[in-house]
């Protein structure tokens, strides 16, 4: 068995977070490209509706949980948070390695709750009734109930290991205003998991029962309510969302002051301050994913002025980006190119947010197309984006190698390209009302839908592209000689586990 397997290194963990990540993504990228394709046209190419809703859950669940979290939280937040605080490892660097150990279990109880009995075409949600026995009987919608419970596991586990090191591992001289930005972001996010998950965890247990043990907390036939499961987890589902951005934000703040030659963001305080709004204005907005069922007019106006207010922490950090980059001279580096690509298309999915919070409008537009394109612009082309450039950033730092500059604009350009024709037209289809979650459609939204399958088409050929990239600079071998803290080299990968470096070996350059 690979020793580093079960290593208890922050970076041995953080590698096996990127490849496991890397490996989820690949699997959520080919289940959209199956919706994309029955979408492409209408009438039916899968046959069955059922099996098509399991592609949209399990494609959301991987992409959310076994994605964009391990890779942001995981990969970035172990590889960075030790080494920007200065500390020798995580707090506790076993239970680090065991945080990482209940993702491939997790996974695959999900990849068998798609294939066992009829899948579970509840959506990421796992609404009742639909999640319910009566029209989900068999063992799916239990093995996504357990995958989530193995996932979140892994995630509290993770929170508190993050949270005991930011607080506890610090050097003496740092105070919390120093800190740097990305540590404050995944503390914050590990504060929202903490305090998220265990809701979540209780809303898909009695859910559980509900299922297996004749409870009826949802089922009004026992005296119980569905929309009790829908406030339960929305008040996870709404702070789960910031999550997925959080970490994002930390590291577009590193990029653009680094790449904008500055030492320090503008008005890091500020930063801080605005993550903090967002972190705990997120836990009291949750109404605004159930404005259809049914809530009076005063809780309407309660949710929409509170969700409004949060485009104001979320505009400070846009305009401090701005303002960080503004006089210095902007070289179009490849990471600099996610970095000014999430800020333009984070903001326009945010301001589509701002529009869907309005609880007039949201009543059309809930559960069309619209609200689609809404939460891939702030994922797909923000989580991702931040992704991308934290990723290129920091690649000589994670393996010792540099990536081709020049195939790097190339794969940029084409992934633009890609997601804003995929899903810029999902605006329109959805303001025309063509609703989520169905596998066919009139004519009338052809056009837009044929536009929107061919960009998943040019996304995935970016990506294809893009881990070729990784492996053209293994092969080629070009060691980077700017790092001279990186401790990874092809031949580690292999053999040698890292600990036996020391820091003035110089591992990469000896080579
Ligand atoms: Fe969202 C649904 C509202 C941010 C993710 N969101 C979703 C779903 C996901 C998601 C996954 O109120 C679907 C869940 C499902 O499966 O059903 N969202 C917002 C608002 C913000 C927001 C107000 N969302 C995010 C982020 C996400 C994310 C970040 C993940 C990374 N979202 C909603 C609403 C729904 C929703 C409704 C439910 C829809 C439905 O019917 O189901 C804000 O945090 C965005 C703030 C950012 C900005 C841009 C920068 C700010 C500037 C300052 C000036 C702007 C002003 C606004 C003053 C606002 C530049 C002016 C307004 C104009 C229109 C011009
Ligand atoms: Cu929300």
């Amino acid at each position: 068995m690979k020793k580093w397997l079960f290593s208890t290194n922050h970076k041995d963990i953080g590698t096996l977070y990127f490849i496991f990540g890397i490996w989820s993504g690949i699997l959520g990228l080919s289940l959209s490209l199956l919706i994309r394709t029955e979408l492409s046209i209408p009438g039916s190419l899968i046959g069955n509706d059922q099996i098509f809703n399991s592609i949209v859950t399990a494609h959301a669940f991987i992409m959310i949980f076994f994605m964009v979290m391990p890779v942001m939280i995981g990969g970035f937040g172990n590889w960075l948070v030790p080494l920007m605080l200065g500390a020798p490892d995580m707090a506790f660097p076993r239970m680090n390695n065991m945080s990482f150990w209940f993702l491939p279990p997790s996974i695959s109880f999900l990849i068998f709750s798609m294939l066992m009995d009829s899948g579970s075409g509840t959506g990421w949600t796992i609404y009742p009734p639909l999640s319910a026995n009566i029209s989900h009987m068999g063992k799916s919608v239990d093995l996504t109930i357990f995958s989530l419970h193995l996932a979140g596991i892994s995630s509290i586990l993770g929170a508190i290991n993050f949270i005991s090191t930011i607080m506890n591992m610090r050097p003496n001289f740092m105070k919390l205003e120093n800190m740097p930005l990305f540590v404050w972001s995944v503390k914050i996010t590990a504060i929202l998991l903490l305090l998220s998950l265990p809701v979540l965890a209780g809303a898909i247990t009695m859910l559980l029962t509900d299922r297996n043990l004749n409870t009826s907390f949802f089922d009004p036939a026992g005296g119980g309510d569905p929309i009790l499961y829908q406030h339960l987890f929305w008040f996870f589902g709404h702070p789960e969302v910031y999550i997925l951005i959080l970490p994002g934000f930390g590291m577009i703040s590193h990029i653009i002051t680094s790449e904008s030659m500055k030492s320090e963001s503008f008005g890091s305080l500020g930063m801080i301050y605005a993550m903090l709004s967002i972190g705990i204005l997120g836990f009291i907005v949750w109404g605004h994913h159930m404005f259809t069922v049914g809530m009076d007019v005063d809780t309407r106006a309660y949710f929409t002025s509170i969700t409004m207010i949060i485009a104001i922490p979320t505009g400070i950090k846009i305009f401090s980006w701005l303002t960080t980059l503004s006089g210095s001279l902007v070289k179009f580096t490849p990471s600099m190119n996610w970095t000014l690509g999430f800020i333009f298309l984070f903001t326009l999915g945010g301001l589509t947010g701002i529009i869907l919070s309005n609880s007039s409008i949201d009543i059309t537009l809930h559960d069309t197309y619209y609200v689609v394109a809404h939460f891939h612009y702030v994922l797909s082309m923000g989580a991702v984006f931040a992704i991308m450039a934290g990723f290129i950033k920091w690649y000589p730092l994670f393996t010792g190698l540099t990536m081709n500059n020049l195939y790097l604009q190339i794969q940029f350009i084409s992934m633009f390209i890609g997601v804003n024709l995929t899903f810029f037209p999902q605006h329109f289809l959805g303001l025309a009302g063509m609703p989520r979650r169905y596998s066919d459609y009139p004519d009338m939204y052809l056009s837009w839908n044929a536009v929107s399958s061919l960009g998943s088409m040019i996304s995935l050929i970016s990506v294809i592209y893009f881990i070729l990239l990784i492996w053209e600079s293994f092969i080629n071998k070009r060691y980077s000689l700017f790092n001279i803290n990186s401790e990874i080299s092809i031949e580690w990968l292999q053999t040698t586990p890292p600990l036996e470096h020391s820091y003035n070996e110089l591992p990469i350059l000896t080579k």
